[in-house]
């Protein structure tokens, strides 16, 4: 069964939205295989956005991420890395569709980092690499 990762971002839990995001996965008949709060310091975070170093919002997406605790989910369903995407909705949150997670729940809060409630792995090979980053006890293989 495929399984992704899933990030409740400071905003969402500041705002306290936790609830709602994992109703919405639980609704769409996802399991929740793993759920943390935790706090991730900048050397997880520069892992995890590997793909984004260099990008003028690399270091504002860092200093988000790092401004409070995060929630971490494992979620697990058929096809749930490309369900889960479409359950978050697009990157900006003054566009995303509503009916989404960020179309319903994110504020455009005008920062330089764009603030948007959740990420979302973006392939099964995305998945593999954050599951292990964020759960390492939950790596394939082990
Ligand atoms: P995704 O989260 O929809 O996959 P990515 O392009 O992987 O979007 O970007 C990672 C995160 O970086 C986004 O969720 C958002 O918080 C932030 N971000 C992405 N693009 C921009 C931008 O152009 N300006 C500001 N922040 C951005
Ligand atoms: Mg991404």
């Amino acid at each position: 069964m495929e399984r992704t990762l899933v990030l409740i971002k400071p905003d969402g839990v500041k705002r306290n939205l936790v609830g709602q995001v994992l109703s919405r996965i639980e609704a769409k008949g996802y399991s929740l295989v793993a759920i943390k709060t935790m706090n991730a310091d900048r050397a997880l975070l520069a892992k995890h956005y590997a793909e984004h170093e260099g990008k003028p919002f690399f270091e504002p997406l860092i200093e988000f991420m790092t401004s409070g605790p995060i929630v971490a989910v494992i979620a697990e369903g058929n096809r749930v890395v490309e369900g889960f995407r479409k359950l978050a909705g697009t990157t900006d949150p003054t566009t995303a569709e509503p009916g989404t997670i960020r179309g319903d729940l994110a504020a455009d809060a005008g920062t330089k980092v764009v603030q948007n409630i959740v990420h979302g792995s973006d392939s099964v090979e995305s998945a593999n690499r954050e599951i292990e980053i964020f759960f390492p006890e939950f790596a394939k293989g082990r």
